[in-house]
């Protein structure tokens, strides 16, 4: 790894040892499908399983530090000063499905900022991560996020309207709009992180998606301002609060075009 700080060591320690799991546990996944129970609780399994691999292994290195997980809530309370944030399995619905499209995902902040951060996506042996002042990575490479200037000439990625959000009208409407407008192609991958990620490589020029958790973007955040991109968190008016990320990740260039477009109905 290109990066050789403590504090990234001890992030691809836990990141490395969870996935070997994971993937084990993936494997799995094909022969469950057949099955009359199905893989549901299996996967959930498999994800607490990762996720106590990862808060081991980073505990070990500093038992007082603060976590933040997905499915174990808050570790250490009192510490906010110090802490991960993790998401084990993103993609959750995709690793159910034997979708070869999830990743790990876990954020180091000190003072409420994210320093460093890996996105791990194990079946493809790709790793993003960042620190921040020190650039992106891909495994062995710098990254930077895309150049292009225009949204019409743009390929975006994301989540798109979920059913059981308020927002569901509202986001379904943005997603034809912009799809509509110039004809300009969206994807719909299921993993947010990987989902950044790949914006911060520039595959993908811009990503939006509402109502998402602080693990889902948490590495991202430094991974994408390292590799040169903008990433927004938008304030519902109706929640005054950010704790649910509304959010919007680009190459800086077409962010303001990708904001327009998107219906501000709600949006602060
Ligand atoms: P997950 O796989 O960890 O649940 C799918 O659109 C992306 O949105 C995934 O990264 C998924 O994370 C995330 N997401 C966050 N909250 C979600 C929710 N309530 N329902 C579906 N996906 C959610
Ligand atoms: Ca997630």
């Amino acid at each position: 790894m290109r990066l050789n700080s403590p504090q990234m060591n001890i992030i691809y320690k836990a990141c490395i040892k969870a996935s070997r799991s994971l993937i084990r546990d993936f494997g799995e996944i094909e022969k469950l499908q057949v099955s009359s129970k199905g893989p549901g609780d299996f996967v959930s399994v498999a994800d607490k399983k990762t996720e106590k691999i990862i808060i081991e292994e980073l505990l070990k290195a500093h038992p007082d530090y603060g976590i933040l997980s997905e499915e174990a809530g808050e570790i250490n309370k009192n510490n906010k000063e110090k802490r991960w944030i993790i998401d084990p399995i993103d993609g959750t619905s995709n690793f159910l499905n034997g979708i070869p499209q999830f990743a790990i995902s876990i954020g180091y902040e000190e003072k409420g900022e994210i320093t460093s951060g890996i996105i791990f996506d194990p079946i493809k042996n790709e790793m993003f991560f960042a620190e921040k002042g020190s650039g992106a990575f891909l495994n062995n490479s710098r990254i930077r996020v895309s150049n292009q200037k225009k949204m019409r000439d743009s390929i975006l990625v994301t989540g798109g309207p979920r059913f059981s959000s308020k927002r569901r009208s509202e986001t379904f409407d943005e997603y034809i709009n912009i799809s509509n407008k110039v004809n300009i192609p969206i994807r719909k991958y299921g993993s947010a992180s990987l989902d950044i990620a790949n914006v911060a490589c520039g595959r993908f020029d811009g990503f939006w998606q509402w109502e998402l958790n602080y693990w889902d973007v948490a590495a991202g955040i430094i991974i994408l301002k390292e590799a040169g991109g903008f990433i927004e968190f938008l304030k519902d008016s109706s929640e005054k609060s950010l704790l649910k990320k509304n959010t919007v990740a680009t190459n800086s260039k077409i962010h303001q075009e990708l904001l327009d477009s998107l219906i501000k109905k709600n949006i602060e």
